[in-house]
């Protein structure tokens, strides 16, 4: 079959459609092409297992993956339509919330895009995460209906159910699917599943809810609030009718592959992405055991079949749960628990590592590292962290379970659809072979005196610039200067991440501006972020943001100078528009905190340089384009990880030694934040920054006040800078997801690759 043309998905002419309905024949033109192309096939599959998948809006990605962008957006401008405004009436869903979650979305691209058979498992939540909106200077949360549009959505109900099983009721299941496109390949799946009983009525004010009444709250929110006792156990069911769900559907499809279950390592490989989906290792063998499998044998089995990735060295994120949480959830899961838990004792007496500690928590991480055949960090420098500090003993026990993959970002969706102009630029210089390998970006080092291309790159810079400040002012209403240097910031708040340093920067410059101290360009700072509604001190440095932007706007004189902008509802369609649009991307963790990043490979491709600490994948960053093209401050992960170590840390020291420090310290409970902002929320944030400042924003204060200054001094030179940005862009290519799948594969999943033309 030959995919038609728009036209004939419609029963009228095109000019005569409302955007609903031409939005409705794409998705049927789109799932049809989809089709027609194949699923990746192959006897071994892959599952990778997630809370989250921060997938984006779907149409133009689609159609680029498809090769039937141009085609369709001709086809309608011939009658006078918009491509571009059906892409803007499509509602993003909203099932994911920082970079783990768009992690899983960049690596289902991959995997399509290389054939690899392989496909997501998550939940469909009805909600996803919160909507965000300020009111009073301050984060609001709604529902965020993705659904809720008088449309067909990509999301298709499958015919398939499942029963689970809690602690005293059963409930059933959907499968529901969408298709994910591989570029100019065959597809693979994102397969979500979502409780029959779920009843958004349970719904009260905001984002608050039912949470006793499981049967309908189940599936209605990511990460619902968990400060109290209800919503933690409520993540624990979320989590175990994922896994049920998941290990149900992997084994009836083994099976159906030609699996006798013994062998099923053969047929499945399962990705578990952090912690959250650990329980499909004690559910798999529960499983395993009702087909009458030996539970010694059924370990064995679930270990060669998993994987673990670690996300994160912060302890809190590292789930426990009270094992009376487990009982409640999933009672069949407990008498496997404690086998698995006596496997360990019987074998190791290090507390560290135990299962079930002597508080009676089951510490999930454990479980995988016990009991999957690998452990994976994300970035070179985090995978060394675990290995030396953070899982050391773990790392003892089982040497050859380690191992690094540097996390990576599909260049699909990073730049040839969020940036159609930088793609085209380096297409007419290079060809377009890096498309399909994005390590022939390099060759774009061949050009870096070709005084017209950086002349091209900073004339699409300012283009990105313009088309992102119409964006924010429909958005949100407010004006940008496409003359300012923009400054961004944007990620999930976090204090490790410290948008507080940031923060301390801008009042900082505030006040040079008030003293007289006149910068040379005008900057214009953008912040993007979500805080999770229970993260007090987040809300609080949100806040202080939302207010330090309306004391500079308010004054006639600094608002030449400085501007400071908090985007509302920071997602991955905000990402999109803002990401090109970046001069500097700020990359300020404290070293040692944030396991990779991905955003500061997305700026990089985007051709904006990074101003960071020596952190995460920062530092592979800074080793491939030398020393001269990144921006680099702050003390080292050595050294920070010495200092917690040492437990003496004292903020207070920082502050009263340096005048600057403490004068924008004080400024942020001052007169005139109090005037525009809530003076419980400052003070609480200012104590907070003097009595403990955890991430320790202070030491590294004086660095970033150097180091930035030099590079908002270095913007001003667009010819050295645009060099420095295609040397960023040339270097980018070892970031493309395709590299992090091969990877992956090469030496944990080991699937083969499906290169046979043609439908299922
Ligand atoms: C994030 C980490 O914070 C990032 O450093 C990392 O790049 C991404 O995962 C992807 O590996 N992360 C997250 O978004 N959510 C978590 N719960 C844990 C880690």
């Amino acid at each position: 079959m030959k995919i038609a043309t728009l036209s004939s998905y419609t029963d009228k002419p095109l000019a005569d459609c409302t955007d609903l309905e031409l939005f409705n024949a794409l998705l049927s033109l789109v799932a049809d092409a989809t089709r027609e192309r194949g699923y990746n096939q192959g006897k071994k599959r892959l599952y990778y297992i997630s809370a989250e998948f921060l997938i984006g809006k779907l149409l133009s990605n689609n159609l680029i993956n498809l090769g039937l962008y141009d085609s369709v957006r001709d086809e309608l401008a011939a009658c006078g339509r918009d491509l571009s405004a059906l892409e803007e009436m499509e509602l993003e869903p909203s099932l994911g919330n920082g970079g783990l979650g768009r992690l899983a979305a960049c690596f289902l691209d991959s995997c399509a895009t290389l054939g690899l058979p392989a496909d997501g498992i998550g939940l469909a939540y009805h909600c996803g995460l919160f909507r965000q909106n300020f009111a009073d200077n301050r984060q609001c949360e709604s529902p965020d209906y993705w659904l809720r549009w008088g449309q067909d959505s990509w999301l298709r109900r499958t015919s398939r159910h499942f029963r689970v099983s809690f602690g005293g009721f059963d409930v059933t299941s959907t499968l529901y699917e969408i298709d994910v496109t591989g570029y100019e390949g065959k597809s693979g799946k994102l397969r979500l599943f979502d409780v029959d009983s779920a009843d958004e009525r349970v719904i009260h004010s905001g984002i608050s809810f039912d949470k006793d009444d499981v049967t309908k709250n189940l599936t209605l929110f990511l990460y619902p609030d968990d400060s109290d006792d209800a919503g933690r156990l409520l993540r624990v069911y979320q989590e175990y009718f994922m896994v049920s769900n998941g290990a149900q559907l992997i084994l009836d499809e083994c099976q159906a592959r030609g699996s006798n279950l013994h062998d099923l390592a053969d047929y499945a490989a399962i990705q578990i992405n952090d912690t959250h989906p650990t329980m499909v290792i004690p559910e798999l063998i529960r499983l395993l055991g009702e087909h009458g499998i030996a539970f010694d044998e059924a370990v064995s089995i679930a270990r060669d079949v998993c994987a673990y990735t670690n996300h994160t060295i912060l302890a809190e994120a590292l789930e426990t749960w009270p094992k009376h949480f487990i009982e409640q959830v999933a009672p069949q899961l407990i008498p496997i628990i404690d086998q698995l838990d006596k496997l360990v004792r019987d074998s190791c007496e290090d507390p560290f590592v135990q299962v079930i500690d002597e508080h009676g928590n089951v510490h999930m991480a454990n479980i995988d590292i016990h009991f999957s055949h690998s452990v994976n960090g994300v970035a070179a420098l985090h995978t060394k962290i675990l290995e030396d500090v953070e899982l050391a003993p773990f790392y003892k026990l089982y040497p050859e379970k380690f191992n690094n993959k540097t996390n990576g970002i599909t260049f699909r969706r990073w730049c040839i659809e969020c940036n159609p102009e930088l793609a085209g630029l380096i297409t007419q210089t290079i060809g377009d072979d890096w498309k399909h390998d994005a390590t022939r970006l390099e060759d774009l080092l061949a050009h870096q005196d070709d005084d017209g291309l950086l002349d091209q790159l900073s004339k699409i810079k300012r283009h990105n610039k313009e088309r992102f400040a119409a964006w924010l002012r429909a958005h949100q209403g407010t004006e940008v200067d496409p003359d300012a240097i923009f400054d961004v910031q944007s990620k999930r708040l976090h204090e490790y991440k410290r948008q507080q340093l940031n923060l301390l920067w801008a009042t900082n410059t505030y006040l040079q501006v008030k003293a007289g101290k006149l910068p040379e360009r005008k900057v214009c700072m953008l912040f993007g972020a979500k805080a999770a509604p229970a993260y007090t001190i987040a809300k609080d440095i949100i806040h202080a943001i939302i207010c330090l932007g309306k004391v500079v706007a308010a004054d006639p004189v600094a608002s030449q100078y400085l501007q400071v902008v908090m985007i509302e509802n920071y997602n991955v369609t905000a990402a999109e528009r803002l990401i090109p649009a970046a001069d500097v991307s700020e990359q300020i963790s404290l070293a040692s905190k944030e396991a990779s990043g991905t955003s500061n490979m997305k700026f990089m491709l985007n051709g904006a340089l990074t101003l960071g600490t020596m952190d995460g994948a920062n530092v592979e960053i800074a080793e491939l384009v030398g020393k001269g093209n990144i921006y680099t401050f702050g003390e080292g992960s050595d050294e920070v990880i010495a200092r917690y170590q040492r437990g003496d840390y004292d903020p207070r020291s920082y502050y009263e030694g340096d005048e600057r420090l403490k004068e924008a310290v004080d400024f942020l409970r001052g007169p005139q934040m109090l005037e525009v902002g809530n003076a419980e929320s400052l003070e609480r944030l200012t104590e907070e920054l003097l009595g403990k400042d955890w991430f320790m924003t202070f030491p590294d204060f004086d660095s970033y006040l150097t180091e930035k200054a030099r590079v908002l001094n270095d913007v001003a030179d667009q010819h050295s800078w645009q060099r420095k940005a295609l040397v960023n862009i040339a270097k980018a290519g070892f970031f493309s997801s395709d590299r992090t799948i091969e990877q992956y594969n090469r030496d944990i999943w080991h699937l083969g690759v499906d290169s046979s033309r043609g439908c299922e």
